[in-house]
């Protein structure tokens, strides 16, 4: 039912809408391409959140030239007031005559509601064009949406024989320049970059997304806003940190118990106590109650530990160097098993080299 220049457009429209990928969130990064003859007349992407919707950005630059058009949207146009009105009537008001729809978009306020409103217009209406492709575009807002919980990525970096540091806890740096530039970007994909007190104490981390590693598509400032939290149970994190310096905003998750002596400003949050800390379970709800869609978790070997073993982990991002660092050095992970039944058995997904470093992405295998 979809021809070549059908899909065409629906991938012109998907590699728009990844130029919204650091900035749109909360909100989907969606493409938006209106076609006339076969000409593009307008076309857009996501605006930071209370901007314009695709569509919108699309429907504006086409002007008059939308009547009569085809719309290429990679996520369904949304049916509701929210911080913007809805897009379906936008598209009903241009006169557009067709629109071709990526995947529905299954957000409840939508769902289903804004292809519906474009047939009762008369519109005719497509939709499942390109839809693997949306789905691991928008992965993370796709998963907060259906599940109720954002997609949690792990990174780790450790050495052929999967050592993270030196018994010192010296560990700068194992892997190589390149792969660490692919972390800033996992780092602005993310609504939300977790680590926990001991990697703050021992490595004073700045977790930042620093604009130098995207070369000329440099970052504005409000593309690296990704939240910086740890995990610090008994609120041991510095005032002096430098997790808590700067203009990207940061956030610490601690016990009830905890007793704060932090100066005024810092957003920290109270949580439940779980053991010797906080429950991973908890942490994500945090997020998720913050409209968080990806978390990307860079931690030690026992928050790490923690969130394999919750079963909350949708991907491990690990980069091996081609070093080894010895039997004194550190573990990936604290991960107590004794049998071999308790394995934790992953998937591969993905494996490339990243420089001297290669890069494999797994799945654990309930997910
Ligand atoms: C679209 N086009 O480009 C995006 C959509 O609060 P609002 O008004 O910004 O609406 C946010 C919701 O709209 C978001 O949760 C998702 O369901 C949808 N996103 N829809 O028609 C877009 N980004
Ligand atoms: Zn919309």
């Amino acid at each position: 039912m979809f021809s070549a220049i059908d899909h065409q457009f629906m991938a012109r429209a998907l590699r728009l809408a990844g130029r919204g990928k650091y900035w749109a969130r909360p909100n989907p990064h969606v493409g938006c391409v209106l076609v006339r003859d076969s000409i593009v007349v307008g076309e857009g992407f996501t605006q930071p959140a209370g901007g314009d919707h695709a569509e919108v950005v699309a429907l504006k630059a086409a002007g008059d030239a939308a009547r009569g058009s085809t719309a290429y949207v990679t996520l369904e146009p949304c049916a509701h007031t929210g911080r913007t009105p809805p897009c379906s009537l936008a598209l009903i008001t241009a006169g557009v005559a067709r629109v071709v729809v990526g995947l529905r978009d299954p957000n409840p306020k939508v769902d289903g509601g804004g292809i519906r409103q474009l047939l009762s217009e008369g519109i005719e209406v497509e939709a499942g064009l390109m839809a693997a492709n949306v789905e691991s575009q928008l992965a993370g807002f796709l998963a907060r949406q259906r599940r109720g919980r954002p997609r949690l990525r792990m990174k780790l970096a450790m050495s052929l024989d999967g050592r993270t540091a030196m018994a010192s806890g010296e560990s700068q740096w194992i892997t190589g320049p390149q792969a660490r530039q692919d972390v800033q970007k996992l780092r602005a994909e993310s609504c939300a970059v977790v680590t926990g007190i001991g990697t703050v104490l021992a490595d004073d981390c700045a977790l930042t997304v620093r604009d130098e590693s995207f070369g000329h598509e440099r970052l504005p400032p409000p593309m690296r806003r990704a939240l910086r939290v740890v995990a610090d149970s008994h609120l041991r994190t510095p005032a002096d940190a430098a997790v808590l310096q700067g203009d990207q905003p940061s956030l610490l998750l601690h016990s009830r118990e905890a007793h704060s002596n932090l100066p005024p400003g810092i957003d920290h949050t109270a949580l439940p106590r779980a053991g010797r800390g906080l429950a991973p379970a908890d942490i994500v709800g945090e997020l998720s109650a913050r409209e968080c869609n990806e978390i990307l978790l860079e931690s030690g070997p026992t928050l790490a530990g923690a969130m394999l073993q919750s079963g909350l982990v949708d991907q491990l991002i690990v980069y091996m160097a081609p070093v080894l660092l010895g039997s004194h050095a550190r573990p990936l992970l604290d991960l107590p098993l004794d049998r071999m039944a308790e394995a934790l058995r992953l998937r591969l997904i993905d494996r490339r080299q990243i420089g001297d470093d290669h890069r494999f992405i797994f799945a654990p295998q309930q997910s």
